[in-house]
């Protein structure tokens, strides 16, 4: 861990983030009283073509969170949203398993004409923040413009992460996840930027509430990633999803007991420390969890606990300040 720079006015937090808690978290932060930069690094594993269209569901679910026109309810898609469009795809034989918006879908065609027009993805996604009003605090990068797509191992096929997600409602026992094309990508030149230049020496990293396996991973193992986030970063603190040997929302849990991992706080800390070691410097739980930290605390983790639980937006800043006052205290 490197010692920042006195002001960390300038410096950029760094939130690595899918699109349930990380998005939410993300929400919290970019309203948080600390006017640092805050760039939110979103997983491109669960993007895929749909209608011809590429869909990106957790840099739109942290578009749509961190601009407050999220669905709150469902955590995905647009609030104050209309279905004509979708209405009338399933009545001309269209694909209805994956439920598209009016305005939502605006987006995506949005995305799609910048794209055809040979825009890289990070810049496509930059020019939607810009019109849906992000605070310009804050900035939302896709983690690599190339192509990394989720694959989901079951016992008896391997699925694309939606399928496994949507259609199957996360039901098929899991065996392995695979990042098809992970190998040949690279971190977006937007994040090297972001940590290569001077003001960076103060940059924090939180490792968002994601699941592990879906929407850290495809971030985390890009070649390259680890190091460069670990390179810059002054202090890396990670937010455990699992709270009460349970994860609030989708399949963290169920696809840690499936992998034979102990689903606790505790579980969650170390398979996290085996799997990026070195990576992280302070572990954050839930308060609900404080009674467990003693045996890792003695292990010489730096466990640390407070109300994780982002139930509405007020939380999710206080949450956020909290974050901010971690990193911050150098201790
Ligand atoms: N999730 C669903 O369970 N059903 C859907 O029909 C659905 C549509 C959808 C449309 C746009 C979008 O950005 C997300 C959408 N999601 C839907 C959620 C999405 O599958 C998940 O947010 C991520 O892929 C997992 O984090």
């Amino acid at each position: 861990m490197r010692e920042g720079s006195g002001t960390t006015s300038d410096s950029p937090l760094v939130l690595l983030s899918g699109g349930g808690g990380g998005a939410r978290l993300a929400a919290g932060l970019s309203q948080s009283s600390a006017e640092r930069p805050l760039l939110v690094v979103t997983n491109t594993g669960d993007d895929f073509e749909h209608c011809g269209l590429t869909i990106c569901p957790d840099t739109d679910s942290v578009l749509y969170a961190v601009s407050k026109t999220i669905d709150r309810q469902r955590g995905w898609g647009r609030g104050e949203e209309s279905w004509a469009v979708f209405g009338e795809l399933k009545n001309l034989g269209g694909p209805d398993w994956f439920q598209l918006g009016d305005k939502d879908l605006a987006l995506h065609l949005a995305r799609a004409a910048m794209l055809s027009a040979g825009q890289g993805l990070a810049s496509v996604t930059q020019a939607l923040g810009y019109r849906l009003d992000v605070p310009s605090s804050v900035s939302v990068l896709p983690a690599t413009e190339s192509p990394v797509r989720t694959h989901v191992v079951t016992e008896q096929e391997t699925m694309a992460f939606q399928e496994y997600f949507v259609a199957h409602r996360c039901a098929p026992v899991l065996h392995d996840v695979v990042y098809e094309g992970i190998d040949s990508a690279s971190p977006a030149e937007q994040l090297r930027d972001a940590l290569g230049h001077v003001g960076a020496a103060g940059t924090d990293i939180v490792l968002g509430p994601s699941n592990p396996f879906l929407s850290l991973a495809p971030i985390l193992a890009i070649p390259g990633m680890q190091e460069l986030l670990r390179h810059a970063a002054r202090r890396v603190v990670a937010v455990s999803p699992i709270i009460g040997g349970q994860a609030l929302k989708g399949p963290a849990g169920k696809i840690m007991s499936e992998l034979g991992l102990d689903v606790s706080a505790e579980g969650w800390t170390r398979f996290m420390s085996e799997q990026y070691p070195g990576l992280v410097d302070v572990w954050v739980w839930d308060e609900t969890d404080q009674a467990l930290a003693g045996d890792l605390r003695s292990e010489g983790m730096d466990i640390r606990t407070t109300q994780t639980v982002m139930s509405d937006p007020s939380r999710a800043r206080a949450f956020g300040d909290w974050l901010l006052g971690v990193c911050d205290s150098g201790h």
